[in-house]
């Protein structure tokens, strides 16, 4: 049950949020983190109000560039009239002061820009692949009249894979000259992306790192009536090629609607985000005080052997869903 104080709160918040005031999305964003009545009470209205920013995840090698990239197109987009959120998704389980500090730096020249909104956030608590204090942030963005919401994450695993889950355009961030490996494929990353950057442009071998991924790309079976994944070189730190990536965001959103695959990639995350949170509802009735014996007894018959663990878990839902 949800007080009229804390549905009124959110929905302050989120008229709020609409008319541009950013401290009202941070409070907003931090009230869906925390779970608590305010953030219960306005998920129906937040969903209500969202479906037109274009999401856009950005993954790749740690240090590839990726903020510095994502700092320059924001400037760009921002030059274009359009607002712009940027959620950093810090890999390490705890936001570092440091990261934070890192970002805000190499976001400097937007600080004081209402049209650009920043936030950081730890990847902990990772469900279906994306954190849910991700995908809420996103959320709030999308509903506030976010035109583009960017979503970094540093690619090392499958949780970054996952990204696709929320991003409608995910791009792939390698540098020149980290080995002779493809550092997209080696990530697992090679086939997740819609666009292929290659940054650092100025470095030496730039030319070869693209080549690479061009042959990577030939040898992977092709949709005919897929999209064709382009990959593009930049100089984040100059701005070099960046106008061009912009529009190639634009293109690839363009291409999914006129497709009809924007409709595809919102069921494929729906369905996903509907699974995890009904797992989550299960878990959480689970170890909730009133079931807490029986879960207690219910460990004890299958290290028993009484029991195995499939019916024990079988009997434990049916008793959570008053079967
Ligand atoms: N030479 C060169 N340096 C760049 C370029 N883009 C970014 N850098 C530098 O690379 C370093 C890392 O940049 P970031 O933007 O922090 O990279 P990141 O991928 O966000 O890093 P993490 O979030 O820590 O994974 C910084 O020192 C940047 O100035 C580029 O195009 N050329
Ligand atoms: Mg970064």
């Amino acid at each position: 049950v949800i007080s009229a104080a804390a549905e009124t709160r959110g929905q302050d918040l989120l008229a709020g949020a609409i008319a541009g005031d950013v401290a009202s999305v941070s409070q907003l964003i931090s009230a869906l983190e925390s779970d608590g009545e305010v953030g219960r009470g306005i998920r129906t209205d937040l969903h209500a109000a969202g479906g037109r920013a274009h999401v856009i995840g950005i993954t790749g090698a740690p240090g590839s560039g990726k903020s510095t990239l994502v700092g320059a197109i924001a400037g760009v987009l921002r030059a274009r009239g359009l607002r712009v959120g940027i959620i950093a998704v810090d890999p390490s389980s705890s936001i570092s002061g440091g990261a934070i500090l890192g970002d805000r730096i190499r976001m400097q020249q937007h600080v004081l820009d209402p049209g650009i909104y920043l936030r950081s956030m730890s990847s902990r608590g990772w469900l279906g692949g994306v954190s849910r204090a991700t995908v809420d942030a996103v959320a709030v963005l999308d509903a506030a009249g976010w035109d583009v919401v960017f979503v970094e994450t540093v690619g090392v695993g499958q949780a970054e894979v996952e990204i696709v889950g929320i991003a409608q355009t995910v791009a792939v961030v390698s540098v020149p000259g980290l080995g002779d490996d493809i550092q997209a494929i080696k990530a697992g990353l090679l086939e997740v992306a819609d666009i292929h950057v290659v940054n650092k442009e100025d470095r030496p071998d730039a030319n070869k790192t693209i080549a690479e991924l061009v042959n990577m790309l030939n040898l992977v079976e092709l949709d005919p009536d897929g999209w064709a994944v382009p990959v593009h070189g930049t100089v984040a730190t100059t701005g070099a090629g960046v106008e061009r990536l912009a529009d190639l965001f634009g293109e690839h959103r363009d291409w999914l609607v006129e497709s009809g695959r924007l409709q595809q990639r919102e069921a494929r995350a729906a369905r996903s985000r509907i699974n995890a949170i009904a797992k989550d509802i299960v878990v959480d009735r689970l170890y909730d005080l009133e079931f807490r014996h029986e879960l207690d007894s219910a460990v004890d018959r299958v290290v028993a052997r009484e029991v195995d663990p499939y019916s024990a878990a079988q009997t434990l839902i049916r008793r959570v869903a008053g079967e």
